[in-house]
């Protein structure tokens, strides 16, 4: 296993040190390195993978510098846009660095959503055609790895990959971390597991639910497991971050019960387009929760900007009907009181802590399975 520190060291003795990039667990001890090592202006986590590619392009045209992007494979799609049609060397040739968590590696178990992306991923790279290489596990290998990839960059001007296998960074420990206080306004708001319990006792019974990847998704599964409700209202999005709002507004649409998103703040910044759509086009009993902890909790918790911002001004501002900021059940029900009476759609910010059970399990049926069992109960 790497040491954060040592491999932050070695991208620095390579000259880089502009860093942006959406978080990943496998990348989780990297990303708190570089977070504790730079300053806030050196390391931007972007709202999507391709924004991230534009910063980095940015960065270069600013300074004549390369800047390091870092994405989940997830990512890859975002960020294939902007690296063919503007990074790359038959256009603007922008040299950057592009670190890549490899999720649903081919012979090592993961979640479905990974696996196709996983096994495709070495394929999608030599298509591509930039020079990259797969991180090695010991630090000599990897400084000449570094210093390859870096000469390569710079003499074809050109993006470079790096791919980062599962495990391959030992633990960073931010100095004081342990002994941080936590804030007491904080403490008292409610774990995402509460709330989405909340709503899902207080929205009508027939209401379709959609919600976002990562544990929230889990947590509804879990949920509905332990009260023994079935699936069947269900669509848990399990990959493809960011698109449940619009999941959400497809089956709105199309059939008659009512439809609620259950989003997270991360996931609604990375394609926050959808918001005037849902606003114009959904049905008046839509409702768009948005569960706002200020982090991408479900893959160790870096910050997003969700806490700098007012989700339900902006969602007012693109045209929900109702909007509204709540912060406990109580503010809850009066939401939900007060939007029964009104017009919608609905957008309903909720501000909750970071965290999740330490035995949080997943899914125990297949996406297939899942949405076999949400299509039965509305196409007969
Ligand atoms: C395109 C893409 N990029 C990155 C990821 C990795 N990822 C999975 S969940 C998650 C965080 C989601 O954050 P948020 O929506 O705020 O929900 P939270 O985990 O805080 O509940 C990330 C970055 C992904 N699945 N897809």
């Amino acid at each position: 296993m790497l040491d954060p520190s040592s491999f932050v060291n070695l991208l620095k003795a390579s000259g880089f040190s502009f860093f942006t990039g959406v978080p990943d667990s496998l990348l989780k001890e990297f990303c708190a390195c570089v977070t504790d090592q730079f300053p806030e202006r050196q390391h931007i986590i972007a709202a999507n993978e391709g924004a991230a590619i534009g910063l980095a392009t940015g960065y270069h045209l600013a300074t004549g510098e390369s800047g390091l992007v870092y994405m989940q494979n997830s990512g890859i799609g975002n960020a294939i846009n902007p690296l063919l049609s503007l990074a790359d060397p038959d256009v603007y040739s922008i040299p950057m660095l592009v670190m890549i968590g490899w999720r649903g590696a081919p012979g090592i178990k993961d979640e479905p959503q990974h696996v196709k992306q996983g096994k495709v991923q070495m394929d999608l790279m030599s298509a591509i055609g930039y020079p990259h290489e797969i991180l090695a596990s010991n630090t000599d290998e990897v400084r000449l790895q570094i210093e390859r990839l870096s000469r390569q960059m710079k003499a074809a001007s050109t993006p470079v990959l790096l791919l980062v296998p599962k495990g391959a960074f030992g633990k960073y420990s931010v100095a004081g971390a342990d002994t941080a206080v936590p804030d007491v306004a904080e403490t008292e708001l409610m774990t995402r597991e509460q709330a989405v319990e909340s709503i899902l006792a207080m929205v009508n019974e027939k209401t379709k639910i959609v919600s976002t990847t990562g544990m929230t998704s889990r947590e509804i599964f879990e949920i509905r497991e332990r009260l023994n409700q079935g699936h069947h209202r269900d669509f848990l999005t399990v990959g493809s971050m960011g698109h449940a709002g619009m999941i959400a507004l497809g089956i709105a649409g199309y059939q008659d019960s009512p439809v609620a998103c259950i989003d997270g703040d991360g996931a609604v910044l990375m394609h926050m387009g959808a918001l005037p759509l849902i606003a114009q086009y959904a049905p008046s009993s839509f409702l768009h929760f948005v569960l706002n902890n200020g982090a991408h909790d479900s893959v160790g918790g870096q910050p997003t900007i969700g806490r700098q911002i007012s989700f339900a001004s902006i969602a007012s501002a693109c045209g929900y009907k109702s909007t509204v900021t709540v912060r406990s059940i109580t503010e809850l029900h009066t939401a939900m009181d007060d939007i029964r009476k009104k017009q919608g759609p609905a957008f309903i910010e909720f501000v909750i802590k970071k965290g999740a059970r330490e035995d949080l399990g997943r899914p125990t049926t297949t996406p297939i399975d899942n949405k076999h069992t949400f299509m039965d109960k509305i196409i007969k």
